[in-house]
């Protein structure tokens, strides 16, 4: 799925703003669809409220229960097009929504295009022949979404029913999740439409290689629409000149003296982009037409050996965060100012990649790794897999449609360079095994060209799911969940942990997460816990044994986390997850400079 970009033949009109919402509280959840909300102007239900796209839901009003709210919520906008979009049968109008959390069912005028299961990737509607009939300009876009999470979904969760009369209202339930984040949901990205012209430029699969100095560019074009088109092919250097030209739709193109795709960090000319300019013409009933769409591209190469990860047959080590999308009052909605400041302070820090925990962020973030330079592995939201129900058949069918989909939007990013189907599932249960080789094995198909892992935190004696892994993502909380205030067992467990693997496997290993929780300001030496000073004596004993393993075999460390974020309400929970570097408003705690002065050292001795 191409992300929607302007061009002579195309054009884009963003939704973002107010629109009506309006939370289903019956106790069914279902008077929306009784009623059939999507028939008519949203206000015309009842009362409504003014909410923000893209934002989530949950932090936007002063109403506990809206918080907390688990079921349908309806969303609508009235949208004016212009005529040519309306008029003219040779456009297509296509509705795309980024990311809906979780389940989403759309309607335009009354009329129901598609239906999506899944919040964090886009999906879309030709919406062409409803706003193309009759004498309307404006049409009314109503979108209703599930927040809801049951062993099948990704992540799944589940409902809990309680029923003791004597401590629960009738018919109460709530939402259990085996993840640590808040569920935000609403629309959380932003809603467009755009146009093509009806026969059209569909998908673009780029993989790139490098043969001494000549950089292969290989390239798959598909067109819907017509069956008699042709295809020009021109692929342009920074500086707008053509380096290399093809035709038809499919070929490789040869780059000499190529300007690979770099990290930042590790060249003096990092994340350089050549731009794949496709210009189609075709003929259909209604005569000749032609649909333009460049697509930014990165020339490298990515492998994997028994000790390294290598990035253009160079081995590269993975200093960086994970991350979550997450902020004050908009919750997981997209916000360019946050994405801007995240990408300052990764710089700031010297990090060089974050692994997109716990589901594939938005297109804008990928892009912007893309041009800074930034190594991404790129998630799945197969977190709290934990139930032996989310292995079943339906659930590994969904995880394998969700791969589908990540693919199919994440595949011609040089920023990515390792999928990751999961993140610490129970891979020690018995289906495990068979799951996660499914998963894995569908995803190399899908895309030879990159590694595939998931993320442990299972004993390595009894983890079913890391055969089938390139590289082992292991995730430990040394002398925070074990062991709490011992700092002086991190080293020998640590080293244990890596030999361990490393004996079994003969893979390189990444310390995928590893961290403390924090409290900002607060200050305790000696060292205790939830103190600044703890985080960052932790942080600096796991650093010795990396320093020493990273000359073998481990071949990153990633912290957890970048920054403070919401989670659920619990015991363990001062106001979410306090384990950032940074706060959740992004302010640096002590081991924010800690990291700084390692990950530029670093930086410096891997150049
Ligand atoms: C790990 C999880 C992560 C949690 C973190 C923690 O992968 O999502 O937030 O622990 O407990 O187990 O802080």
């Amino acid at each position: 799925m191409l992300y929607p970009r302007e061009s002579p033949s195309r054009e884009r009109k963003e939704l973002d703003g107010l629109w009506s919402f309006r939370a289903d509280f019956s106790a069914s959840r279902s008077h929306g669809f009784e009623e059939q909300w999507y028939q008519r102007p949203l206000r015309e239900s009842g009362p409504t409220l003014d909410m923000p796209v893209p934002s989530s839901f949950n932090d936007v009003g002063q109403d506990g229960q809206l918080r907390s709210f688990v079921g349908w919520v309806w969303y609508e906008r009235e949208v004016i097009l212009p005529d040519r979009w309306t008029q003219d049968l040779r456009t297509r109008v296509v509705l795309r929504i980024g990311s809906a959390h979780y389940y989403a069912i759309v309607w335009v005028n009354g009329v129901h295009v598609a239906e999506h299961e899944g919040g964090h990737l886009p999906f879309e509607a030709d919406i062409s022949k409803l706003v193309q009939t009759g004498p309307l300009s404006s049409c009314r876009v109503t979108i209703a979404i599930n927040n809801t999470l049951t062993p099948h979904t990704l992540p799944p969760g589940t409902i809990l029913y309680k029923t003791d009369t004597n401590k629960y209202p009738k018919g109460y339930f709530v939402q259990d999740i085996n993840f640590d984040f808040f569920n935000y949901a609403g629309l959380h990205r932003p809603v467009l439409l755009y146009t093509t012209p009806t026969a059209y430029i569909d998908d673009i699969t780029v993989t790139t290689n490098v043969d001494q100095d000549t950089g292969l560019v290989n390239y798959q074009i598909v067109i819907q629409g017509s069956e008699h088109f042709e295809l020009q092919v021109r692929l342009l250097d920074a500086e707008g000149n053509v380096v290399a030209q093809g035709t038809g739709d499919q070929g490789q193109l040869q780059v000499p003296a190529a300007h690979l795709w770099w990290p930042y960090l590790m060249h003096e000319d990092p994340a350089y982009l050549y731009s794949l300019e496709v210009r189609m013409t075709a003929q259909t009933a209604m005569g000749p037409t032609a649909d333009f769409y460049t697509l930014p591209i990165g020339i490298r190469t990515v492998a994997v050996t028994e000790s390294q990860f290598l990035i253009n047959g160079k081995p590269f080590y993975f200093h960086g965060v994970n991350k979550h999308e997450d902020l004050d009052i908009r919750g997981r909605g997209f916000d360019w100012a946050l994405l801007m400041k995240d990408f300052n302070l990764l710089r700031w820090l010297g990090a060089n990649s974050f692994r997109t925990s716990h589901y594939p962020y938005a297109e804008e973030v990928m892009q912007l790794c893309d041009r800074y330079g930034i190594v991404v592995i790129d998630e799945c939201p197969g977190v709290g897999i934990v139930l032996v129900e989310s292995y079943s058949n339906r659930s590994l069918q969904h995880h394998l449609q969700v791969m589908e989909e990540m693919v199919r939007r994440d595949k011609n990013h040089p920023a990515v360079v390792m999928w990751s189907v999961a993140n610490e599932p129970t891979s020690i249960l018995r289906p495990a095994g068979s799951y996660f080789k499914t998963v894995i094995t569908h995803t190399k198909a899908l895309d030879p060209s990159r590694p595939v892992t998931f993320v442990t935190n299972s004993n390595y004696e009894e983890d079913l799911g890391v055969p089938y892994v390139d590289v082992i993502c292991v995730n430990s909380y040394f002398s925070w969940y074990h062991d709490y205030g011992h700092l002086e067992v991190i080293e020998l467990q640590l080293q244990t942990q890596f030999e361990n693997w490393h004996r079994t496997y003969r893979k390189p290993i990444i310390q995928s997460e590893y961290g403390a929780e924090t409290i900002a300001g607060l200050h305790q030496d000696p060292p205790l816990m939830f103190s600044e000073e703890y985080q960052k004596s932790l942080l600096a004993r796991y650093h010795s044994v990396l320093d020493e393993k990273r000359k073998e075999y481990v071949v990153g460390e990633l912290i957890w986390n970048f920054a403070d974020f919401m989670t659920n309400q619990t015991p363990q929970r001062v106001v979410g997850n306090k384990k950032g570097i940074f706060t959740r408003q992004r302010q640096p705690k002590s081991a924010a400079f800690l990291l700084r002065e390692r990950y530029w050292r670093l930086a410096n001795e891997t150049r």
